[in-house]
């Protein structure tokens, strides 16, 4: 069986929603060309709680899927995944999607439709022509729980099935920040591929001797050097256990570099300018993210510059974003300072944000009842500070 793997579309990413949009489409219509089934390891929203006009554009790109003439079926499901469709697109949410433990997400909400079978927590079994593949998920979840849901739920590779274990969770081995982030010899053993989500630039990568794939995601959200890799999919094929990895047309992203150093500020315009100049040739309207780095020279200061001015005289032509990691001068604290070094290269801005949170209560001598991701998920669970403060201190006065 062919089973395409796809992920973190983020529908509804405010700064390029159209491109999430129609990336997506491309990913799922071209992987329902070349596979016999879909796998997405979450985030195909990206925010838990996604507006109607978000919710219907999913509605759309699925019910297309179910309406194709799929060869393979989902013939079996977990007690906790009732599959109500048998169409084999089978996803988790990611951490996008997680919302406090009890409450519905809407990837739970894509499932219940019948648009797609929700695999969080549990299996669904695909055959085609006797050939079965069982695919195992578990939703994302914080980093630091990552372990204990692993030992309760024990996931195990299903008999006479080529098995699948799908989860969305930042590796180790990948970003060596936290010792909460699980090792690849720790994921369940046995099965016989290991899919990720969660982290947005393609990795081919191995657990337990079998490729662990994940296939980044289809649109730009981060606007890091290592995105600037085309988007797309893989394709696995069950029987060879070979994959390929199929380009989607996307948007293209592209750093460029421009030098402060001895320059006055309008030399260091012109070279800005040089540098995103370099970028507009491969065509179409690409995303060009300027690093300046170096010192201004002689009396000029960096504030000289009007970079607005820059990037709005590029419009229609780029998206123009231009950063100044290396400008001396420029004021910061040691947490601003590590994410502009990029010290945290593909650490989603979520897990960062948790780090600096779990950091402070400890400072605080945090020991309340209710655990300190689950207060954050809490407390960031409303767009309005007031409402999700009151909500986290009713939770925390009820237990
Ligand atoms: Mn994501």
């Amino acid at each position: 069986m062919k089973i395409a793997i796809a992920s973190d579309f983020h529908l509804g990413y405010e700064r390029f929603r159209k491109d999430a949009f129609e990336q997506c489409q491309a990913a799922l219509s071209e992987a329902a060309e070349a596979a016999d089934a879909i796998v997405i390891p979450g985030d195909i929203f990206d925010m838990r709680a996604p507006k109607p006009d978000v919710i219907a554009e999913a509605i759309n790109i699925f019910r297309n899927l179910s309406k194709r003439q799929w060869k393979a079926a989902v013939v079996e499901a977990s007690a906790a995944n009732k599959a109500y469709t048998s169409v084999p697109v089978l996803a988790i949410p990611g951490t996008h999607e997680r919302r406090a433990r009890g409450a519905e997400n809407a990837v739970t909400l894509l499932g219940l439709a019948g648009l797609l079978v929700d695999v969080s927590d549990g299996y669904a079994v695909i055959e085609k022509g006797g050939e079965r593949v069982m695919v195992y998920g578990i939703g994302g979840i914080a980093e630091e729980r990552f372990r204990d849901v692993l030992k309760s739920l024990s996931p195990k590779p299903k008999e006479g099935c080529f098995s699948i274990f799908v989860f969305h969770q930042s590796v180790h081995e990948l970003l060596p920040f936290s010792d909460d982030f699980v090792y690849t010899d720790e994921l369940p053993k046995g099965f016989d591929l290991y899919v990720d989500g969660h982290i947005h630039n393609r990795v081919e990568t191995e657990s337990h001797g079998k490729h662990l794939l994940i296939p980044g995601s289809t649109v730009l959200t981060q606007l890091k050097a290592m995105e600037q890799e085309p988007k797309g999919f893989f394709v696995f094929d069950t029987k060879s256990g070979k994959y390929e990895f199929h380009r989607i047309k996307s948007r293209r992203f592209v750093v460029v570099h421009a030098e402060a150093n001895g320059k006055s500020a309008d030399e260091l315009e012109s070279a800005i300018r040089e540098a995103i100049d370099t970028a507009l040739s491969g065509g179409g309207v690409p995303v060009v993210r300027v690093e300046v780095g170096g010192k201004v020279g002689n009396g000029a200061r960096n504030i000289d510059v009007d970079y607005n001015r820059v990037a709005k005289a590029y419009e229609g032509r780029a998206v123009v974003d231009i950063v100044k990691p290396g400008i001396e001068g420029v004021e910061h604290d040691s947490d601003a300072d590590a994410l502009r070094k990029g010290e945290l290269e593909s650490m989603p801005v979520k897990d960062y944000g948790l780090g600096l949170f779990l950091k402070k209560l400890k400072v605080s001598k945090y020991n309340l009842p209710i655990s300190a991701s689950q207060l954050f998920d809490l407390l960031s669970a409303d767009t309005s500070k007031d409402k999700a403060v009151k909500t986290a201190l009713e939770k925390l006065l009820a237990e």
